[in-house]
């Protein structure tokens, strides 16, 4: 089969680096009912697509409206904290795949920007807590000092407050050309998806596990469908709700992003054994360390990287049906098992 082999170059502005990689993007084939196109079936649009540029496009513009999404006023010390976590970098996964997801369904990046948004502060949110000594201690995130190493655990805790609240009022008033029917849809989504239903409940099981040596597939699994999985997954789902998507549209949505989230967390474990800290942007091998349940201490590495290549097929599959506009999705799909940081 001659598929078409090329190079991903993805910039993450944490490290400014670039990771290269070679790379396969499959997209559908209606014809053949395969999930292979065949250089010669490619349109042009197949066939020049290229998946980092469009990361890069996309991060650039995320970067900027979150730039502008908070304002430093009295009493400062708040906004400067929630921004300088907010504008720390990270690959804007999150908001990217709103973004993609919103225009598969016909929408505008204009009026899925401001979802967006608050999908990286609701994320970011969730890391300040996260790396508060009460959770995971840690000193490093996206390559710079945690929010409470600079402010005190005291604003970290206020900042990621701060955050969690602002997302919601941010697409709010600032989402332009939706109805409000979609936006509560919207907001239903996303706080389903932080609340204990999502990230809490699986960060709650998370705490529990620590240090229990008997965590099996089931437990772990549950972990990282809430506690990574909701948010990209509501990351999707919420792009296409914007604009009234139908639910065969919004369940296919939904299991492709379950897919790619397990199968990011599954590669998330892999590199914190096999990665630097350099490369991590945080400390390496805590996993190991904290000799924490992970897919690799259960499945071992090369199952692990197995099994998530298999969701990101079945990810990919469930986006057969619509063609070229799955282009990005399926690219993003496929970089998810592609990276090294
Ligand atoms: C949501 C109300 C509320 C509270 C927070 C602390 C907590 C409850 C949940 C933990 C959520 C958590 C930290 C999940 C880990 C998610 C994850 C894989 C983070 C890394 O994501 P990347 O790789 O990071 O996309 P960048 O830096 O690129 O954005």
């Amino acid at each position: 089969m001659n598929t078409k082999v090329f190079e991903l170059s993805f910039q993450d502005s944490t490290h400014n680096q670039s990771q290269v990689s070679s790379h396969e993007i499959k997209v559908a084939d209606t014809k053949n009912k395969s999930l292979q196109v065949l250089e010669a079936d490619k349109t042009p649009e197949q066939a020049t697509f290229n998946l980092s540029s469009y990361l890069s496009e996309r991060q650039a513009l995320v970067e900027g409206a979150l730039e502008c999404s908070i304002a430093v006023v009295y009493p400062e010390k708040i906004y400067e904290a929630m921004r300088y976590s907010l504008l720390a970098g990270g690959k804007r996964l999150r908001p990217i795949l709103c973004l993609a997801g919103c225009e598969l369904s016909g929408g505008t990046v204009e009026m899925a920007m401001p979802t967006a948004c608050a999908l990286e502060m609701l994320h970011t949110m969730s890391l300040i807590h996260d790396d508060l000594p009460a959770m995971d201690n840690d000193d490093y995130r996206r390559g710079k000092l945690t929010n409470h190493k600079v402010y005190g655990e005291d604003i970290a805790i206020l900042a990621g407050d701060g955050l969690l609240a602002y997302a919601f009022e941010f697409i709010l008033v600032q989402t332009k050309g939706v109805r409000s029917e979609q936006l509560l849809q919207v907001v239903a989504k996303l706080s389903h998806a932080v609340a204990a239903t999502g990230l809490v409940g699986g960060q709650v099981v998370d705490l529990e596990s620590e240090g229990l040596k008997n965590i099996n597939l089931e437990t772990l699994n549950f972990i990282h469908t809430h506690k990574t999985g909701a948010l990209l997954e509501a990351s999707v789902v919420t792009g296409a709700l914007l604009m009234g998507a139908n639910e065969e549209v919004l369940q296919r949505l939904s299991r492709y992003a379950h897919n790619i989230g397990l199968a990011f967390q599954i590669i998330d474990d892999v590199l914190d054994i096999t990665a630097t800290a350099e490369q991590l942007g945080k400390t390496a091998g805590k996993d190991l360390q904290a000799q924490k349940a992970t897919y690799p201490s259960l499945l071992g590495i090369e199952e692990s990287r197995y099994q998530a290549k298999k969701l990101v097929e079945e990810a990919k599959a469930e986006l057969a049906p619509f063609g070229e506009k799955a282009i990005p999705l399926m690219a993003i799909a496929d970089y998810i098992t592609a990276r090294t940081h």
